[in-house]
């Protein structure tokens, strides 16, 4: 424990920790080892496990199953953070996504129609449903922040991100109306653009030790992003550092981002 913690008598929600190389996990772990205390969602039996695991680690009082998807989930969730906190939530994690494997390879112009809406519903209406919970646990606290993920194929075309890069626009842009929502609580909605991370959801993808090549080859910094990076950039933007940061994305990529060749 890091002595005077930044996160001392915060409370925060995390979803999307799947298992120890998980962003989400990195941004927890910084959170905890600063003095907050976590509660955790988990989506399928398959992970609970881990998830029940290293949120026993951190002394959780909280771990309970949320699929983004259902409003029940949601709501229940949201419910049952509000019994732990004493009706109150300071700090949101939001680092959910999902599309169809089959939909990121091969051709965009092939995405169906219900996998588009699949990908959409868990990758970016979920922030609004949770922020939308969130905004009365966060106003008895007198305000809180919120931190998605996303990445630069929400903004430029991204070979193979497809259908995803189309979910992180629409993630992107929710933010920064939730930003403008939020801002009247005092509530704070933020971003955070890693480059690529070996994390389970990225390993599985073909091609990814090239695209890590590329950003070692190309960015400004010639090293690829670990989860750890990205811990501490949302550390920040969890914390009353940022206090006037808000409807904003923090790229944690190396500078990628900012290359023209
Ligand atoms: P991860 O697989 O560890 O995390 C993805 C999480 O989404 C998992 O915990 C999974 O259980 C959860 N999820 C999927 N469908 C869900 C549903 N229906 N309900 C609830 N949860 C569901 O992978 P990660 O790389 O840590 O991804 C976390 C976030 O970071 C995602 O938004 C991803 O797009 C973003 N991101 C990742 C990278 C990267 O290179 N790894 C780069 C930029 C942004
Ligand atoms: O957001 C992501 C990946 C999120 C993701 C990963 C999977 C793999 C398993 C969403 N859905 C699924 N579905 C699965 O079945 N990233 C930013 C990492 C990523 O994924 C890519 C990338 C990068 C970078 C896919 C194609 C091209 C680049």
């Amino acid at each position: 424990m890091v002595s005077p913690g930044r996160f001392d008598g915060k409370t925060a929600l995390v979803l999307g920790v799947a298992n120890k190389r998980s962003i989400a996990w990195a941004i927890a772990k910084r959170l905890a080892d600063e003095g907050a205390r976590l509660a955790f969602t988990f989506q399928g039996e398959r992970i609970e496990k881990n998830v029940r695991d290293l949120a026993e680690s951190v002394s959780s009082p909280l771990v309970a199953e949320c699929d983004v998807r259902s409003d029940a989930d949601l709501e229940r969730v949201f419910g049952q953070v509000g019994e732990a906190f004493d009706g109150g939530l300071d700090l949101l994690v939001h680092s959910v996504a999902y599309a169809a494997a089959e939909d990121l390879e091969g051709r965009f112009t092939d995405t169906p129609r219900d996998r588009f809406w699949l990908a959409l519903d868990i990758s970016a209406y979920s922030l609004v449903a949770c922020s939308r919970l969130a905004e009365p646990l966060m106003e008895a606290r007198g305000g809180g922040s919120i931190v998605t993920m996303t990445y630069l194929g929400g903004e430029r075309a991204v070979p193979h991100y497809n259908v995803m890069g189309v979910a992180k626009a629409t993630l992107d842009a929710s933010m920064r109306y939730l930003a403008w929502d939020l801002g009247q609580k005092n509530v704070r909605v933020n971003a955070i653009s890693a480059g690529p991370v070996r994390t389970l959801a990225a390993r599985s993808i073909a091609g990814f030790p090239t695209m890590e090549a590329i950003v070692e080859e190309r960015s400004p910094l010639h090293r690829h992003v670990e989860a750890d990076d990205v811990g501490a950039a949302a550390a920040f933007l969890l914390s009353d550092d940022a206090r006037n940061v808000t409807g904003t994305i923090l790229y944690v990529d190396s500078g990628f981002h900012a290359m023209g060749m």
